[in-house]
C-alpha cells in the first residue's frame, strides 16, 4: 500500500510523513522527490480547503496514487488574519521564512501583547481514484511573539506561542510536542482512520 504525500516543503514533509506513519503502519510513504511528473498547481482557491484540494488533485494527476496535501497557515487577529493563505509566499517570491518573519514582526511592531492574538490553519485533503475526495482542518490557537526563538519546526514556529504550550515557541517544542498539539497533528489524525480504511479496501 502507498500513498503520496504532495508537499515541496521540507519542513510541512517531515511533519506529514511522521504524524502519517504513526496511524498508517504498513503504509509506504512516498514524497515529492520520489515523483518526476508532479506539476505545483498555481494556488488561486480562496481558502486552505481548496488549494489542499489543488495540491491533492495534482499529486494524483502526476502519479495515479493515493495523495494527501496539505494548505496552511497563520492567521493574525491584529492583522484581520493575514497572512492566511498567503503565509508562504507573504514576503514575495522566492518563499523565505525569515523574510516572512521579520515583515510579521514589523507589522505587529506596535500591537500590545494583549493584542497578539493568532491561529494555525491546516487543511489536510485526501483524494483517491475510486473512493474520491475528503478534507478536515486543524488549529492551533495561540500568539505572536516579539523575538525570534527556538531552533526546530518551520515557517512561523519561531514567532509562535500555543496556548497549549505557553512560554515558548512552537520552535522550541519537542517534534512529539508540537505534533500533539498543532493544527497539522490534529487534521492528520482525524484523517488517518479514513485513509486507513480506503487503502485497506
Ligand atoms: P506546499 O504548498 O508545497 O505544501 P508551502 O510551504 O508553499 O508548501 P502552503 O502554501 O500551505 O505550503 O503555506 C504554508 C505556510 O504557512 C508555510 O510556508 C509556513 O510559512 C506557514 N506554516 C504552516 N504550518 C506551519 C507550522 O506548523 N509552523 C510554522 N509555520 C507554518
Amino acid at each position: 500500500l502507498q500513498v503520496l504525500v504532495a508537499t515541496g516543503n521540507p519542513g510541512k514533509r517531515a511533519e506529514m510523513e511522521r504524524l502519517l506513519r504513526a496511524h498508517l503502519p504498513d503504509v509506504v510513504v512516498l514524497g515529492l522527490p520520489d515523483v518526476e511528473a508532479y506539476d505545483e498547481p498555481v494556488e488561486d482557491a480562496p481558502d486552505f480547503a481548496g488549494n489542499a484540494l489543488l495540491k491533492a488533485r495534482a499529486g494524483l494527476a502526476a502519479t495515479g496514487l493515493p495523495t494527501v496535501a496539505d494548505d496552511s497557515g497563520l492567521c493574525v487577529d491584529a492583522l484581520n488574519g493575514m497572512p492566511g493563505v498567503l503565509s508562504a509566499r507573504w514576503s514575495g517570491q522566492p518563499k523565505s521564512d525569515e523574510r516572512n518573519n521579520r515583515l510579521l514582526l514589523e507589522q505587529l511592531a506596535d500591537v500590545p501583547d494583549e493584542r497578539r492574538g493568532a491561529h494555525f490553519t491546516c487543511a489536510v485533503a485526501f483524494v483517491h481514484p475510486t473512493a474520491g475526495e475528503h478534507v478536515v482542518e486543524g488549529h492551533m490557537a495561540g500568539r505572536v511573539g516579539r523575538e525570534v526563538r527556538g531552533g526546530g519546526g518551520f515557517g512561523y514556529d519561531v514567532l509562535f506561542e500555543a496556548d497549549d504550550a505557553p512560554g515558548r515557541t512552537t520552535a522550541e517544542l519537542t517534534r512529539e510536542q508540537k505534533d500533539a498539539i498543532s493544527h497539522r497533528g490534529h487534521a492528520l489524525r482525524e484523517i488517518a482512520p479514513y485513509v486507513a480504511e480506503v487503502l485497506a479496501r
